[in-house]
């Protein structure tokens, strides 16, 4: 019975080990698109913060292991006490409630799992939260369904924009553009240089979302949250707003380029002039009044 069964046993063993094996290559060679979904993807999406790092370190080798081990050992308990405990097998069982070193070791064990698992944890927090000297300060808000950019007079910019999610209609994948992820407006960023955003939302709550950058941070109506990221690799970067906002929450994707210092110079220039005339809502109107 036994040696029929191994040769089965053995193909099922190499079946899973293979699908495992192509699983994991899906995973890896996707993780070579940057900053934004790819199909067969599996795990963390591909970083390039040093935040981010981090992040998935803490995530892939700290976290993992231990879950993955005490997942595995319950499930190994439950099935050998359904194993050595049941009714044909133990048909008198033990009267005995309490075992006193049994219980000091379950209550002190997960004790200092959880601790083991803070000091990494803290040390990881305080860098997302102390923001370093920023380069570039942006204010993000969000709005029913779209994400609002400013940069600051000081640094150059003293412009804002609005950020849409390009219809199908628009959609022109020949040149890169991803269907609910490309914006009509695209904001730009230096590369290697640290990024503050400031974000508010200014009618429900929504959450600015990065994936790339581990940037994900509440937009809440009258606070200002303020979040931090340094891109070391150019390109473009995709999120989506994160938290449940309403009709078209999830047509409401952010987009940022991330972009040589020079060419971020010559951005600022265009779109000082692009976004000159539409800087205020309440000057368009007037505009819009005066014409008519
Ligand atoms: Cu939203």
């Amino acid at each position: 019975m036994l040696i029929g069964r191994r040769p089965t046993l053995r193909r099922a063993a190499l079946t899973a080990g293979a699908v495992f094996s192509l699983l994991l290559l899906a995973g890896v060679a996707s993780a070579e698109v940057l900053g934004q979904p790819t199909p067969g993807g599996l795990g963390l999406p591909a970083t390039v913060t040093e935040v981010g790092a981090e992040t998935q370190f803490f995530y892939n080798v700290i976290l993992l292991p231990i879950i993955s081990f005490i997942g595995l050992f319950v499930l190994g308990l439950l099935i050998y006490v359904c194993w050595r405990f049941n009714e044909h097998a133990n048909p008198v069982p033990s009267k005995l409630t309490h075992h006193t070193g049994l219980e000091v070791v379950w209550t002190l064990v997960p004790v200092l799992i959880l601790v083991f698992i803070a000091i990494p944890s803290f040390r990881l927090l305080a860098h997302q939260v102390e923001i370093p000297e920023p380069k570039v300060t942006i204010k993000v808000t969000g709005n029913q369904w779209y994400w609002s950019y400013a940069y600051p007079e000081d640094q150059g910019g003293g412009f804002s924009f609005d950020q849409f999610m390009k219809t199908d209609a628009d959609l022109k994948p020949e040149n890169g553009d991803v269907r609910l992820l490309s914006v009509d407006n695209e904001a730009v960023v230096p590369v290697g240089e640290v990024i503050k955003l400031q974000v508010v939302a200014s009618d429900v709550i929504h959450s600015y979302t990065i994936p790339a950058f581990t940037v994900r941070i509440d937009a809440v109506p009258g606070r200002l949250n303020e979040t931090w990221f340094k891109a070391e690799k150019e390109g473009i970067f995709y999120g989506q707003c994160s938290k449940i906002c309403g009709k078209d929450h999830a047509f409401m994707p952010a987009a940022i380029r991330v972009v040589s210092k020079e060419k971020y110079a010559e951005w600022l220039v265009e779109a000082k002039k692009k976004f000159a005339k539409v800087d205020d809502g309440r000057v368009r109107v007037a505009a819009e009044a005066d014409a008519r």
